[in-house]
């Protein structure tokens, strides 16, 4: 009889907490309002000295550099990918892409449901809404075409942007067939409701801010500024009209709409008394894009493994935790912005998925004083170029050079002299640590055009120079 009831009573607690379940993960905990807000920015081909906080004096970033007056830059922040997609997977998994087979930019693929970021992997998003959190996703997605990969059914309650890589800032039906839209939560926006996409998502951003002001809340803030195509208004090409130089003007003028957005959300956080407690991070998806950015001292651009690729302006503030105007100097990656957030979230990190990132908050508290990570791995096309970062040194194998080079980053961060020979045992030491890596990873699930494009490209810088030489010394060079 006892135990009759017991079962009764399992199953009555069972069904209600089914019944429950979709509300009950609104439940929110006592202390959940003590809980900081995060909000991610994530921009778009930035490159690393495009920020008045790393450097730059032509386009002026006054919103932006506040988040590092505020916080915390990281001079070696890097992340795990010299492109856009896999580097988005790799940031809202904190695990290595590749470990998933996401290393090449998903293809525009709206009615397949296995052209994604796999759907084994959880991200940061949903583990933060099963906390409690209310989650929002803004901007470029480029995770997943398919209804089964998009942010609703990645952990976010709200969505409001574009689901491919690239989108015309003024919103149009676009990709193959016009098929792709700016979409709010599974419906299509028309464009007439739209002004300019960078000004579109920063108000979508105060608008879900003011209206979850009481709860923690999760933003994925993800502008395409200022990747291509060159679209800007007259009042932010008016912030750039002393760029003398087209291309960069208007990237410049893409870049001070992203500021603008900034701007606003700081004074809305502050004017809601929220800005002590909310954690800001701001870096770009990758390194500069080839035309009009600029990488500062790094080799290289967005596609490539030199420090121009990867190497991206990174910053995060936390006003009432962690420290304020001050640098970090130890290489971290995108991969540590899982754990970080968990870690000040207070939530557990699943042990079914181990993370590859790490909770940066010890290191960024002093408290810690080791470099974050042994080395860290970059795997690019199958394995055809990949890099280590351990310690100073750095090793890179290029497909645009066609060779494997060794780097001592604290003597040549411009990555000119390459040592391999020099050093044969460290060039040894990092490939075995990279093969040892190699082995724990997935085979890509699709491709992408990365490869055709470092053939075009090196062949084009190639030519150029060769052209500029006099006939003599022309017939004497050997590519
Ligand atoms: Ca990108």
């Amino acid at each position: 009889m006892i135990s009759s009831i017991k079962t009764i009573a399992i199953l009555f607690i069972g069904l209600f907490f089914a019944c429950e379940s979709a509300e009950s993960k609104k439940i929110k905990p006592s202390n959940l309002n003590d809980k900081p807000n995060i909000i991610i920015i994530l921009t778009d081909d930035q490159g690393y000295a495009d920020v008045g906080f790393n450097g730059s004096k032509d386009i002026l970033t006054p919103n932006i550099d506040k988040i590092a007056e505020h916080g915390v830059v990281f001079s070696n922040g890097y992340v795990s990918h010299p492109y856009c997609s896999p580097s988005r997977a790799g940031l809202m998994t904190g695990r290595y892409q590749q470990r998933f087979g996401h290393e090449h930019n998903v293809p525009y693929a709206p009615k397949d449901s296995t052209m994604g970021t796999s759907k084994n992997e959880v991200f940061l998003s949903k583990k933060l809404k099963e906390a409690g959190y209310s989650t929002c996703a803004i901007g470029k997605w480029h995770l997943g075409d398919h209804p089964s990969f998009l942010p609703p059914e990645r952990g976010f309650d709200h969505w409001f942007g574009f689901s491919g890589g690239n989108m015309n800032y003024w919103g149009y039906p676009y990709s193959k067939n016009k098929t792709m839209h700016i979409q709010r939560n599974g419906k299509n926006v028309d464009p007439k409701e739209l002004t300019y996409l960078t000004d579109d998502f920063t108000d979508e951003a105060l608008s879900y801010i003011t209206q979850h002001k009481k709860d923690p809340f999760f933003m994925y803030l993800s502008y395409n500024a200022p990747h291509s195509p060159d679209h800007a208004t007259k009042k932010y090409l008016k912030k750039t009209e002393h760029i003398e130089y087209g291309s960069r003007s208007v990237y410049g003028a893409m870049i001070a709409g992203v500021d603008a957005g900034v701007g606003k959300i700081d004074s809305l956080l502050k004017t809601l008394g929220l800005r002590e407690n909310t954690i800001i991070i701001f870096l770009s998806d990758n390194g500069g894009r080839l035309d009009g950015a600029n990488n500062g001292h790094f080799r290289g651009h967005k596609g490539m493994l030199f420090e121009g690729g990867i190497r991206v302006p990174f910053a995060i503030s936390w006003p009432s935790q962690l420290p304020q105007g001050t640098t970090y100097n130890q290489p971290i990656t995108s991969l540590d912005i899982f754990g970080t957030c968990l870690a000040a979230a207070e939530i557990k990190a699943d042990k079914k998925q181990p993370l590859d990132g790490k909770n940066l908050l010890p290191y960024l508290n002093q408290n810690n004083k080791e470099a974050p990570h042994e080395a860290l791995f970059w795997r690019v096309a199958n394995g055809q170029e990949y890099a280590v970062r351990k310690g100073t040194y750095k090793l890179i194998r290029s497909a645009y050079k066609n060779k494997t080079m060794l780097f001592d980053l604290s003597k040549d961060e411009m990555e000119l002299n390459d040592i391999s020979l020099q050093k044969p045992e460290i060039l040894q030491e990092l490939e075995t640590r990279y093969q040892q890596w190699n082995n724990e990873l997935a085979a890509p699930k699709w491709t992408d055009a990365h490869m055709q494009n470092v053939r075009k490209e090196e062949t084009n810088v190639q030519n150029i120079r060769i052209k500029s030489l006099s006939k003599k010394e022309r017939e004497n060079i050997k590519l």
